[in-house]
């Protein structure tokens, strides 16, 4: 079941809308059904019983190409993991000069590396641009996994998410990070959450990246899920130890895609995120 934000093209007086995603590319508008946020859904005792009920009601449905789809984040904080495959702690120690040793260790802990990343409105989505910094000279994006948590730190969906990067600010020193990590168009997300999935089934979805620049690829990559050493409910009880989410959170699960050494974004660059059981995310990219 894929749930997503939305608007009509045509009339935008009629605001955000939720929506579930058929197989026939239609989707049918859950606000019809007085839903209005997703935590209403997520929120839930049971999301997918829950929208399964919804899913039998006579509401309307639109074709897909006839809707802009927003972002899948209501107000929910955006945050995010780190060093959770061995490529993103290797790519990592060999960008840093003297912080080295942090990403070996925290590989290794008990505890994870999790960061903040965005705030709910801050977050672009299906379609629209990240950025790379201005001050930036090496800028790439971080197709991750997606967990959506609800307020009890349940998770009740997976979307994609790109935890774009400034990785000469943060190899620089690694007390950069909240600037190579969060500035404007920092993180994109989308297209829509697939309820669900149990983590066994998730784990063995594959992540690809393609980067388009003049309408020719330069650069491919892939990975498994499966990579990720941390299970997801060991991030997640992390993430909610002494925290609250009111209305739930998002949490990337770090990346395992690293272009080479000589990469770099450049503006109008084209990026798609492809995630097996989910979906593909595109977005271009700007400077800021
Ligand atoms: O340690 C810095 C950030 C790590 C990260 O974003 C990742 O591994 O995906
Ligand atoms: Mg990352």
């Amino acid at each position: 079941m894929k749930l997503c934000r939305f608007k009509n093209k045509e009339n935008h007086c009629h605001g955000t809308r939720i929506g579930l995603v058929n197989e026939n590319s239609t989707v049918t508008d859950l606000t019809a059904a007085g839903i209005d946020k997703l935590t209403r859904l997520l929120e839930a005792e049971d999301p997918v019983a829950l929208v399964g009920h919804l899913a039998k009601l006579s509401l309307p449905c639109l074709p897909l190409a006839d809707i802009q789809l927003l972002a899948p984040v209501g107000w929910h904080e955006v945050w995010a993991a780190g060093v959770t495959y061995l490529r993103s702690k290797t790519a990592r120690m060999e960008e840093s000069d003297f912080s080295a040793n942090a990403y070996n260790r925290v590989y290794e802990a008990a505890r994870p590396e999790i960061f903040f990343k965005s705030l709910p409105g801050k977050v672009v989505g299906p379609g629209d641009a990240v950025g790379i910094r201005r001050d930036a000279k090496w800028s790439v994006p971080e197709p991750e996994l997606a967990l959506v948590m609800n307020s009890r730190g349940k998770i009740v969906g997976h979307t994609i998410g790109n935890d774009m990067s400034s990785r000469d600010i943060e190899g620089e020193n690694l007390l950069y990070l909240p600037q190579a990590k969060t500035y404007q168009r920092s993180c994109a997300i989308g297209p829509w959450i697939v309820l669900g999935t149990p983590e066994a089934q998730a784990r063995e979805w594959t992540i690809k990246l393609n980067i388009e620049r003049d309408g020719k690829n330069v650069f491919t990559g892939e990975t498994s899920v499966g990579q990720i050493k941390r299970r997801f409910e060991e991030l997640a009880e992390y993430l909610f130890r002494s925290q609250v989410f009111t209305y739930g959170a998002i949490l990337l699960t770090g990346t395992g895609i690293v272009p080479p050494d000589t990469f770099t974004l450049q503006a109008a660059d084209e990026i798609e995120i492809e995630i097996s059981g989910i979906g593909r995310l595109k977005n271009s990219v700007t400077v800021v």
